[in-house]
C-alpha cells in the first residue's frame, strides 16, 4: 500500500459546481446516474491535466461528456481511478455506475443495515457510490433523486430540502432533494427505508422556524424524545456561546443499527449509530443518556465547524474534529457538571490518549503522512486535537477566543482550509504571536513536566522550577519546546487560596495565575509568603501533559479536602490511590495498605454535604488502564491483584459506610436526569459493586432486590453488573439470564448485557467469551457486537485478555484476521490493544508481537489492518 504525504498537496485540476445524482434503488443492487458539472480549476498549474475521478468497487456502465458517449479508447478505467485525458475547460460529464449495497459488509458508501439504505462517505465513501473526485477540497452543489419501491422505502432522504415526489410506474415513488449549500462528497447522504417520524421544532434566534425530523424503525418510535431535546439544547447553545444559527429548513436526524462510527454529520441529515441515539428510561444508562446529548450536539455543531468550514485534506481532520470536540465539551459542561465533565475528559485523555502518543501509532494532531485515512480518526485528532482548542482558549481567554471564532467562520465561509488558517485567525483578532504553539499540531508525543520547588523562609520566597521535555516519538526525535498554559494556585496550612505576587510590589495579586511556559525550563518565584504553601498545579487540567511533582501523601490528602479547584480535588485523590496502588504491585502479601486513604474514602462516603457528583468521581479507582499507561513495563495481572487488593480492603473497611451511603442514596423520587439525580445513582451502584466484591450478604440482597425492582437501566445495569462481578455464580447466571430474556429484541440493549459479560473477570474469561461469539444474538455485520464482545474484552477485561500464555491475544489475532475481509475499518480498530505490546513485562510482550506477526501473515491484508500492524512491528 502506498503512502500519502501532506507535503505532496496540491489543489484540485478540476472543480465541480453542481452534481446531479439519480439513485435507483432495487434488492439486487443500485443504478447510479450523475452528471457532474465540471470546470478547470484557475488556481491549478497543472494545466492540460487529465481528469481523474476516485472509485472503490464500482461497476461503470456509462460515460458521455457533454452527451457523447466515450468510447474505450477515450477513458481508462484503473479500477480505483477513472481517467479522462483529454477534456475541455468546461463540460458536463455522465457517469452511470452499479454497485451492490446488499453486499456491501464494509459499511462504508451506500449498504443496507436492517433492511434500509443507507450511505457513509466520510472520509472516502463517496468514491463507492460514483466515480467523483473524492477530495474534500472539491465542493459542489448536490441534486438528488431517489427511486425505490414505494412499499418497502417509504421514507427517501438526502441533504438539503425536497423539492419534488412523485409516483413511478410498478409501484415505485421518487423524491428530489436540493441542497443549496456547496458541500464536498464526504457530506453526501441518502437514507430510504420504512421509518417513522418524528416531529419537533425550533425557533432561530432570527426568526426561522426549522422543521427538526427524526427517523427510526417503528420499534424505536418511543426513543427520540431525547435526542431531539438534546438537538434543541445544542442549537440554542450554538446561537448563544458561538453565534451560531442553523442555516437549513430542515434538519434530520436517522438511527442505524449497523454502523462504523458513532454517527455522522452529512449536511442536514446527521445518520447516528442507533446506541448514539436511541434512549428510553429503561434502556438506556445515564452514562448514554450524556453520551447521546454529546454526540448529538458535536454532530450539529459540525454544521459550521466542519460543514460551512471544511478541511481542505484529510491532514487538516483536527481542524473540524479537535474544535467540534471542544465545543461539545463545552456544551455538556454548561449542560451538567463542569468539574465531572472535565473529570471524564481528562480521563480519557490520559487513559486512551496518553497511551496512543506514547505508542508506535503516535502522530501529530495534524499528520504529515497516512497510509489509510480511516485509521486517523484517533484520539489523538479528537481529543488531544480538542484539549490544544482548550488551551487556546486558555491563552486568550474566552472573549479574545470566541472574537478569534467568529472571524474564522466569518473568513473561511464556503472554504476548506486547514488548520494554520484557524490559529491565524485566533493570531488575528487576539494579536497574540501563535507561532510557538502551532508546534501543537506538528510534534507528536505528550510533554513531560517535571516540577521542583524550594520555600526561602528568610526572603518569603517560595520559587517554582518547571522543566519540560518531548518524548521521541517514531520519525520525530529532538523536538523543540511547546507554549503550554500552566495555571497554578498556592494553598496556605488551613487550605486559604495565597495571592500570587510575582514581584515584590505585586499588591493586587490574583489567586490562581495562568502561566505560559515557552523554554525548556522556567524559574517562577512567588513572594510574601509567610510559610511554605502546598502547590496546586495545572488546574482544570490546562494542559495536556504529563505532571511530575514529589506530591507526599499529606499533600495529597490536604488537596483532596482543600484545593478549591475541583479538578485537582479529584487528580489528588487519583494520584494519592495510584501511589498506593503501585507500592503494593508484586509487594509481599502483608504489606498494609495505606490507612490514610480509608480515612479519605471515610470521609467523601459520610460527608453528605460534599458535592455528590464529584465524590461519585471521586470514588473510582483508577483503572486498570490506566495503572497501565503510567507503569515502565506493566505486570497486568501484578496491577490487577494490587488494584483489587485495595478496592478490597477499603469495602470491608468501610463495609458498614457503604451500606448507609446505599440506603441514603436509595431512589426516593420519580426517576430524572439531573447531575445530582445521576450522581446518587452512580454513589448506590458503586456501593453496591464495592459490597459485592468482598461477597457481602446483605450487599447481594440489595443487588437482587434492586435487579428486579429497577424502574430505570442504570440501576438494572449497575446491579447486574455487580452481581457478575461477584462470587455469586448463581445469582449472576439467573440475572444474565433474565436480562437477556427481558431484552432480547433489544438489540442496544443487548449490546450492553454482551459487554457487561465480555467486561468482566468472572463472566468472560475466554471460554466464555467464545460462547458469546456464537450466540444467537451475536452478529459479526454489526460492529456495535463486534465491539460489545471483542472490543470489551481485549479493551476492558485486562487480566483475561492478558494470559501469560498468550491465549487472549491469539483470540484477538484471529478475530482480526476474520473480520478484515468484510469490515477492515473495525477491524483495524480491534488491532489497538496489541499494538501497545512494547509496554509489557517481557513474557506478554513477546507473545503479543507474535500474535500481531500472525495477523500480518495474513494473506490479502486490508489497508486499514496492514497499516496498524506494520507500523506496531516497525
Ligand atoms: N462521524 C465522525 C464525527 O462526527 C466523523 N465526522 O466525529
Ligand atoms: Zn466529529
Amino acid at each position: 500500500p502506498q503512502t500519502i504525504y501532506l507535503s505532496d498537496y496540491k489543489v484540485p485540476a478540476y472543480l465541480v459546481d453542481h452534481v446531479d445524482l439519480r439513485f435507483e434503488l432495487f434488492e439486487h443492487g443500485a443504478r447510479v446516474h450523475s452528471i457532474l458539472t465540471v470546470r478547470r480549476n484557475p488556481q491549478s498549474d497543472d494545466v492540460g491535466a487529465p481528469l481523474v475521478l476516485d472509485g472503490d468497487r464500482l461497476v461503470l456502465e456509462s460515460l458521455a461528456l457533454n452527451g457523447t458517449p466515450l468510447d474505450g479508447d477515450q477513458y481508462e478505467d484503473r479500477g480505483d481511478q477513472l481517467v479522462v485525458a483529454d477534456v475541455p475547460e468546461q463540460f458536463q460529464l455522465s457517469v452511470v455506475t452499479w454497485i451492490e449495497p446488499q453486499n456491501n459488509t464494509r459499511l462504508e458508501g451506500l449498504y443496507k443495515s436492517s433492511g434500509m439504505f443507507c450511505t457513509q462517505c466520510e472520509a472516502e465513501g463517496f468514491r463507492c457510490i460514483t466515480f467523483f473526485p473524492d477530495r474534500p477540497d472539491v465542493m459542489a452543489r448536490f441534486r438528488t433523486r431517489i427511486e425505490a419501491d414505494r412499499s418497502a422505502y417509504p421514507v427517501l432522504l438526502s441533504n438539503g430540502n425536497d423539492i419534488d415526489r412523485g409516483d413511478l410506474p410498478d409501484g415505485r415513488h421518487f423524491v428530489t432533494w436540493e441542497d443549496p449549500f456547496p458541500k464536498p462528497c464526504y457530506l453526501f447522504a441518502l437514507v430510504a427505508g420504512d421509518l417513522v417520524e418524528k416531529r419537533d421544532s425550533f425557533r432561530t434566534r432570527s426568526g426561522r422556524d426549522i422543521d427538526l425530523r427524526m427517523y427510526v424503525e417503528p420499534r424505536n418510535a418511543d426513543k427520540c424524545a431525547h435526542a431531539l431535546d438534546s438537538l434543541k439544547r445544542a442549537m440554542r447553545w450554538d446561537e448563544e456561546v458561538y453565534g451560531r444559527e442553523y442555516d437549513l429548513d430542515i434538519f434530520m436526524i436517522v438511527a442505524v443499527d449497523d454502523f462504523n462510527m458513532g454517527a455522522m454529520e452529512n449536511k442536514g441529515l446527521n445518520i447516528f449509530n442507533s446506541s448514539c441515539v436511541l434512549a428510553s428510561q429503561d434502556t438506556a444508562t445515564d452514562a448514554a443518556y450524556q453520551r447521546i446529548e454529546a454526540i448529538v450536539a458535536h454532530e450539529y455543531f459540525h454544521n459550521w465547524s466542519g460543514n460551512r468550514v471544511t478541511c481542505r485534506d484529510w491532514f487538516q481532520l483536527s481542524l473540524k474534529e479537535g474544535f467540534t470536540v471542544f465545543r461539545d465539551s463545552q456544551f455538556s459542561a454548561d449542560m451538567g457538571s463542569a468539574t465531572v465533565k472535565r473529570i471524564e475528559d481528562v480521563t480519557l485523555l490520559r487513559t486512551a490518549q496518553f497511551a496512543e502518543d506514547a505508542g508506535p501509532m503516535a502522530h501529530p494532531v495534524r499528520p504529515s503522512s497516512y497510509i489509510e485515512i480511516s485509521n486517523f480518526y484517533t484520539l489523538t485528532i479528537y481529543e488531544k486535537g480538542a484539549e490544544v482548542v482548550r488551551m487556546l482558549h486558555n491563552l486568550l481567554g474566552p472573549e479574545l477566543f470566541r472574537k478569534g471564532s467568529d472571524l474564522y467562520f466569518e473568513r473561511h465561509d464556503g472554504q476548506a482550509v486547514t488548520t494554520d488558517d484557524f490559529v491565524r485567525a485566533m493570531e488575528d483578532a487576539s494579536g497574540r504571536d501563535l507561532s510557538q504553539f502551532r508546534l501543537w499540531y506538528e510534534q507528536a508525543g505528550t510533554p513531560v513536566l517535571t516540577v521542583r520547588d524550594e520555600f526561602d523562609a528568610d526572603r518569603g520566597v517560595y520559587r517554582l522550577t518547571v522543566e519540560q521535555t518531548l518524548p521521541d516519538t517514531p520519525g520525530q526525535t529532538d523536538k523543540k519546546p511547546h507554549h503550554i498554559p500552566f495555571a497554578l494556585g498556592l494553598l496556605d496550612r488551613r487550605g486559604q487560596p495565597l495571592p500570587l505576587r510575582l514581584a515584590d510590589d505585586d499588591t493586587e495579586a490574583p489567586t490562581e495565575r495562568m502561566l505560559e511556559l515557552t523554554e525548556r525550563a522556567h524559574t517562577f518565584e512567588f513572594h510574601g509568603l509567610a510559610e511554605c504553601p502546598v502547590p496546586s498545579l495545572l488546574r482544570n487540567f490546562s494542559a495536556p501533559v504529563r505532571l511530575n511533582y514529589p506530591w507526599t501523601r499529606e499533600q495529597l490528602l490536604f488537596l483532596m479536602s482543600h484545593d478549591p479547584d475541583g479538578f485537582n480535588r479529584w487528580d489528588a485523590g487519583q494520584r494519592l490511590a495510584v501511589d498506593v496502588i503501585q507500592s503494593l504491585v508484586g509487594a509481599p502479601r502483608d504489606t498494609q495498605v495505606e490507612p490514610r486513604l480509608v480515612t479519605a474514602y471515610r470521609h467523601l462516603i459520610c460527608d453528605a454535604s460534599l458535592d455528590q457528583a464529584l465524590v461519585a468521581k471521586m470514588l473510582q479507582l483508577p483503572s486498570e488502564a490506566y495503572l497501565i499507561e503510567l507503569a515502565d513495563e506493566a505486570d497486568v495481572p501484578a496491577i490487577h491483584q494490587a488494584r483489587e487488593r485495595v478496592l478490597k480492603h477499603l469495602a470491608i473497611s468501610l463495609r458498614d459506610e457503604l451500606v448507609a451511603c446505599y440506603r441514603r442514596n436509595a431512589q426516593d423520587s420519580a426517576y430524572d436526569l439531573s447531575p445530582l439525580a445521576i450522581a446518587r445513582r452512580s454513589l448506590r451502584n458503586t456501593a453496591l459493586a464495592w459490597l459485592l466484591a468482598i461477597n457481602d450478604e446483605e450487599g447481594r440482597a440489595l443487588a437482587v432486590r434492586q435487579f428486579r425492582d429497577a424502574d430505570n437501566m442504570t440501576d438494572r445495569i449497575g446491579a447486574l453488573r455487580a452481581l457478575v462481578n461477584s462470587d455469586y455464580e448463581d445469582d449472576r447466571n439467573q440475572a444474565l439470564a433474565s436480562f437477556y430474556q427481558r431484552y432480547q429484541d433489544d438489540p442496544q440493549v443487548v449490546e450492553q448485557w454482551f459487554s457487561v459479560q465480555a467486561a468482566s473477570d468472572r463472566a468472560g474469561q475466554l471460554p466464555q467469551i467464545r460462547a458469546l461469539l456464537t450466540h444467537p444474538a451475536f452478529d459479526w455485520k454489526n460492529p456495535n457486537k463486534v465491539r460489545a464482545v471483542v472490543g470489551a474484552f481485549a479493551g476492558q477485561n485486562l487480566a483475561a485478555f492478558h494470559q501469560v500464555d498468550g491465549s487472549g491475544y491469539d483470540f484477538l489475532a484471529e478475530q482480526v484476521c476474520r473480520l478484515d475481509d468484510s469490515n477492515p475499518q473495525i477491524a483495524a480498530r480491534l488491532v489497538t490493544p496489541l499494538t501497545r505490546w512494547r509496554k509489557f513485562a517481557p513474557a506478554y510482550r513477546e507473545r503479543m508481537r507474535a500474535a500481531l506477526e500472525r495477523i500480518r501473515d495474513k494473506p490479502s491484508l486490508s489497508r486499514d489492518v496492514y497499516e496498524v500492524v506494520h507500523k506496531s512491528l516497525a
